[in-house]
């Protein structure tokens, strides 16, 4: 009986379940780079050489464990390049008599899995993904029959069900469940601010870097220089040096944005996360004992674990539960295409030039970049959620479909008609020059709502008010917008429409091709 284990590129954990309860003298496990994957979307370049080079160094992880791995590069003249027909080979090549295999976490990836019993001919067991802290089932029994969603609902059973920061009496450590409101500070000037562990690369990165340089030289994005963790135990070591040293202000400046600042406090570990290397629970809870050891304050252990076993678990739950179809939900029919600075990084806009470019340089950006800049945005320029989606899905080292649609589509544009976020995350640049200092150095003016150098987030935030009030107008969290709305004269109000019209209409439509292959050469 030989048993072939596919193991998928954002599977790499050693006790996953289908390396569970295998032996690993009558198994294979199968792990192959295929141009299926790197191609539905034009990753970054530093996303292909992080999810390559974490599968090299797994395979020999897993050698070294026992286990007989058959990998597949991308350059093997047999692989078929994508995951049905190396499956197939697979099996054929080693005789194989049965499947065993994860449930892939993109919906993509789960159907083509449905279909590998009759491509391959041998039975195919379909293993739930318990690295997941809730089952989907439970999810979807969490949400059934409910009109609202809010994820604190669903983070405070999650508090419960893994135990983290409650008291031996079942209650919220520090009395509270949420300390977001302790969350709204801006770091002074002149801070050391602490940055993420760097590792050099290894002979087998380098090897990744070169392959990718040669085959995805015309994607997206900086491929070096790459220093980020490719293996567990640099993974282990990036959290502790997060715990030690930025844990601790993570949550009042959890909101902040500095310029040439990439990291600030965050954690910078959900490409770790997401590819398995950490466990969601083993994060959280080194999280947990630091604030136990009262090395860290309240606010930003409980801030901290809320994204981990709240936001992450939540938006994998939202996503299964509104797929299929999730991808084509526009509740505000935008249908603006994207500009092409989303690409280029060319404009005057700083807050975007800033956040674009870093997301050039690093494929990352953190979450108040994300959302109440590159999101923001396009949001209120209108640009259709698909597009928008399409663009976090590439640029990100962290972004699986499984996550990215949900806070995309969902959370930043307000697409699913509010079932995630509670109101559209739109603003004004008074927003970003609140929690930034990018304003300052501006050629547009952030007081200024009309004129050649008024802030175009000013116009474009109370047009997008006032295009939207049909289906905004009912939102109670919105009561306050439309209250000063209804304030403004006539006249304001079209000076706002024809300066948002101007300045939509000065805006480059990106060229195809950037996201998707759109037939030959992506256009440039
Ligand atoms: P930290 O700020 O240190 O947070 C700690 C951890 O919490 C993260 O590593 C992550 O695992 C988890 N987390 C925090 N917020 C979220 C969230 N909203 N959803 C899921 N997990 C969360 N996250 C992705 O992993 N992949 C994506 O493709 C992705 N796309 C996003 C797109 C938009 C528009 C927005 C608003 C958010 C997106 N996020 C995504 C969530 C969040 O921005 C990133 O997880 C975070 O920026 C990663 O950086 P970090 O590890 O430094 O996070
Ligand atoms: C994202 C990605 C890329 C770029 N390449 C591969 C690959 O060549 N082989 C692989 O096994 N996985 C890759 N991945 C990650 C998969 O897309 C991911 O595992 C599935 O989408 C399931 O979430
Ligand atoms: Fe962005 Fe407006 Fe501030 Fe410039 S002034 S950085 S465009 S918010």
């Amino acid at each position: 009986m030989t048993t072939i284990i596919p193991l998928l590129g954002d599977q790499l954990s050693l006790d996953l379940a289908s390396l569970r309860g295998a032996e690993p003298t009558d198994a294979v496990v199968l792990m192959v780079e295929v141009r299926e994957e790197t191609g539905y979307v034009r990753h970054h370049k530093k996303k292909i050489a992080l999810i390559f080079s974490a599968m090299r160094h797994f395979a020999e992880t897993l050698r070294g464990a026992g286990w007989t791995v058959d990998y597949v590069t991308l350059d093997d003249p047999a692989n078929r390049q994508g995951f049905t027909g190396e499956v197939v080979r697979a099996v054929e090549r080693h005789r194989a008599d049965r499947v065993r295999v994860v449930e892939g976490a993109e919906y993509r990836v789960r159907r083509m899995q449905d279909g590998w019993a009759a491509a391959a001919g041998v039975p195919v067991e379909i293993l739930a993904d318990d690295r997941f802290l809730c089952p989907i089932d439970d999810f979807l029994a969490w949400a059934k029959g409910r009109r609202d969603f809010r994820m604190e609902y669903f983070y405070r059973d999650m508090r419960r069900r893994t135990g983290l920061l409650m008291t031996a009496d079942g209650k919220p450590e520090g009395g509270q469940w949420n300390f977001d409101h302790d969350n709204r500070e801006v770091p002074p000037r002149g801070l050391n601010y602490p940055l993420p562990e760097r590792f050099e690369p290894d002979p087998i990165t380098r090897d990744v870097l070169a392959l990718v340089a040669a085959e995805f030289g015309d994607h997206f994005g900086d491929l070096e220089p790459f220093a980020l963790p490719v293996t567990r135990d640099q993974a282990l070591r990036a959290l502790d040096h997060f715990v030690a040293t930025a844990l601790p202000d993570f949550g009042r400046y959890e909101d902040a944005m500095i310029a040439g600042q990439e990291y600030l406090y965050h954690s910078v570990l959900s490409s770790s996360i997401n590819l398995g290397l950490l466990a969601p629970l083993e994060v959280a809870q080194a999280v947990e004992r630091a604030y136990a050891r009262g090395d860290v304050p309240i606010n930003s252990a409980e801030g901290f674990v809320r994204q981990v076993i709240g936001w992450r678990e939540y938006m994998r739950g939202m996503y299964w539960r509104d797929m299929p179809g999730f991808e084509s939900r526009n509740a505000l029919d935008a249908t603006r295409p994207l500009p092409d600075f989303y690409w280029t990084g060319e404009t005057d806009i700083r807050c975007l030039a800033e956040s674009v470019g870093q997301t050039k340089r690093e494929a990352y950006a953190h979450h108040i970049q994300r959302l109440m800049v590159l999101g923001n945005f396009a949001l209120i320029a209108g640009v259709d959620p698909r597009a928008i989606s399409d663009w976090f899905l590439v640029v990100y080292f962290d972004a699986y479909e499984w996550v990215e649609m949900p806070n995309v589509i969902g959370m930043s544009q307000f697409a699913d008609g509010g079932a995630i976020a509670s109101k559209p995350y739109a603003s004004t640049g008074a927003y970003i020059n609140r929690m930034s200092d990018y304003c300052g150095r501006c050629r547009y003016d952030v007081k200024k709502r009309a004129g050649p150098d008024a802030c175009p987030f000013n116009a474009l935030f109370w047009d997008f008010v006032g295009r939207n009030e049909d289906r905004l107008r009912g939102n109670g969290r919105m009561r306050n917008m439309y209250a000063t709305w209804d304030r403004f004269s006539d006249a304001a109000r079209a000076e706002i429409r024809e300066e948002a019209a101007a300045f939509l209409d000065s805006l480059t439509p990106a060229a195809d091709g950037w996201a998707r292959q759109t037939g030959g050469s992506p256009v440039r």
